[in-house]
């Protein structure tokens, strides 16, 4: 025979524990965010950059190079809530936005960085690719940003380089001009808080085809060349710039803004000398007593 007090007793606790699950990510949405934001960060990386835009740029030590940004306040900002920095090429308007960007004091052969960042829903975009932050050094350039797509809803995050002093046609698209997402395809979708963490790890010279390139969307890798020449003499600069600046053309039909809640860089590794390997050391000499 069936027990039906002990089966209604066990189908209220499914009821209860289903009832539970369903409503904790409501009653606490951004508890992932706010504990371990940077989920691909390497452990043991040396913070040198943590801003919450809660001020301007300048409070956190980047210079705002025509003192441009806006600081907004969104309250569903995930990481940092509610300042925001804003850039924005406003409707009719050939030239626009920010240019962002600090120099670290010394160059390093590694770096991570962490960025929650949206555009507006009005965002469009432009027929070429929608640059957006750069990381690099000395005698190089490349950029990350949204793959050529007007108008569309999901756009995809890429590498792309702006030096012709390095040649990646090996392993990148479009004559080694840009490297598409070649792990997963996690889209950004416009409008909506999305998680971008980039590692970059410097080649030994500008042929050696051996530096890294990894960037991750809400956390999942989409991106991992480990054959490309970038940033030989290392890396000690992070920029913001939609290279706005005069040829956007034609000129938006609504105002573009980009958002930024966020932004973090690390240095994994220290300063490890090994770090792409150099030459060995030298030996070490000793003397031998001979009986
Ligand atoms: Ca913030």
């Amino acid at each position: 025979m069936e027990d039906n007090s002990a089966s209604q007793t066990s189908r209220g606790w499914m009821v209860f524990m289903v009832l539970i699950i369903t409503w904790t990510p409501i009653l606490n949405p951004l508890s992932s965010y706010s504990a371990g934001v940077w989920t691909n960060e390497p452990a043991g990386a040396n913070v040198v950059l943590d801003c919450t835009f809660s001020s301007t740029p300048s409070a956190c030590g980047i210079l705002d190079v025509y003192s441009s940004a806006a600081v907004d306040q969104d309250s569903t900002a995930p990481a940092s809530a509610p300042g925001v920095m804003r850039s924005t090429i406003y409707s009719g308007n050939n030239a626009g936005g920010v240019q962002i960007g600090i120099g670290f004091p010394q160059t390093y052969r590694e770096m991570f960085m962490g960025l929650m960042w949206r555009t507006n829903p009005e965002f469009y975009g432009r027929i070429v690719h929608d640059k957006m932050f750069f990381l690099r050094g000395p005698q190089t350039n490349a950029y990350f940003g949204m793959r050529a797509c007007p108008g569309c809803t999901s756009r995809q995050l890429g590498w792309g380089f702006n030096a012709a002093n390095a040649d990646n046609s090996h392993t990148c698209a479009d004559s080694g001009l840009w490297c598409y997402p070649n792990v997963g395809s996690p889209a950004i979708t416009i409008g909506q808080w999305t998680k971008i963490e980039v590692y970059l790890k410097s080649s030994t010279t500008m042929t050696s085809r051996d530096g890294i390139v990894r960037w991750w969307i809400n956390g999942v890798l989409a991106g991992n060349y480990t054959n490309v020449n970038h940033a030989p003499y290392g890396l000690n600069d992070w920029t913001w710039s939609e290279t706005w600046d005069g040829y956007v053309n034609p000129a938006p039909s609504a105002n573009w803004s980009h958002y930024i809640d966020h932004l973090h860089v690390s240095i994994p590794g220290g300063t490890s000398t090994d770090s792409p390997p150099g030459p060995p050391a030298p030996p070490t000499l000793r003397n031998v007593t001979v009986p």
